[in-house]
């Protein structure tokens, strides 16, 4: 799927413990301007329901897990963050819907601007006019 990635981070695990460490251009594939986490989600609770215009973000869910519902107008897909070392990048144009959070689930993430809504797209229809021309081969 366009704009879409999977990544896999190395773990410093020792008889102490784990550490992953994450550095711009290098495990993370742009410029980090700002960092956010989600939670305190319930269990029924389903976030999201937008794309971004030309945002790039990574999440990664530090603790617990939470499904990703990944669409555009040509293709669809679900993925679980469950493992810290796991990283999902999305890029522009994609709509997400995050659900199933398991209780004390945080979501980390990383992005390359600062927050801006004017760069939100929350209504589908909208989105899905704008996407089918981005997508469009
Ligand atoms: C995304 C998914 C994965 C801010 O003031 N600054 C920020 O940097 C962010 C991210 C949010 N906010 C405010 C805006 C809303 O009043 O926090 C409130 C909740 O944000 P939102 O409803 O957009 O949260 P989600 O979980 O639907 O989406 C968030 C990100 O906004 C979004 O970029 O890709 O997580």
């Amino acid at each position: 799927m366009k704009n879409i990635g999977t990544h896999s981070f190395s773990k410093f695990s020792d008889e102490y413990g784990s550490l992953i460490a994450l550095e711009e251009m290098k495990q993370i594939p742009f410029t980090v301007k700002r960092v956010y986490y989600i939670f305190d989600v319930e269990e029924d609770v389903r976030r999201g329901f937008h794309s971004h215009l030309e945002l790039n973000q990574m999440l990664i869910c530090v603790s617990g897990s939470v499904k990703i519902l990944l669409k555009t107008p040509y293709d669809e897909k679900i993925v679980e963050l469950n493992e810290p070392s796991k990283g999902l990048y999305i890029g522009p144009m994609i709509w997400r819907e995050m659900f199933d959070f398991t209780p004390g689930t945080v979501l980390l993430v990383l992005a390359d601007e600062l927050y801006d809504e004017a760069e939100y797209i929350r209504n589908y229809e909208k989105y899905e006019v704008l996407a089918k021309e981005y997508f469009k081969e």
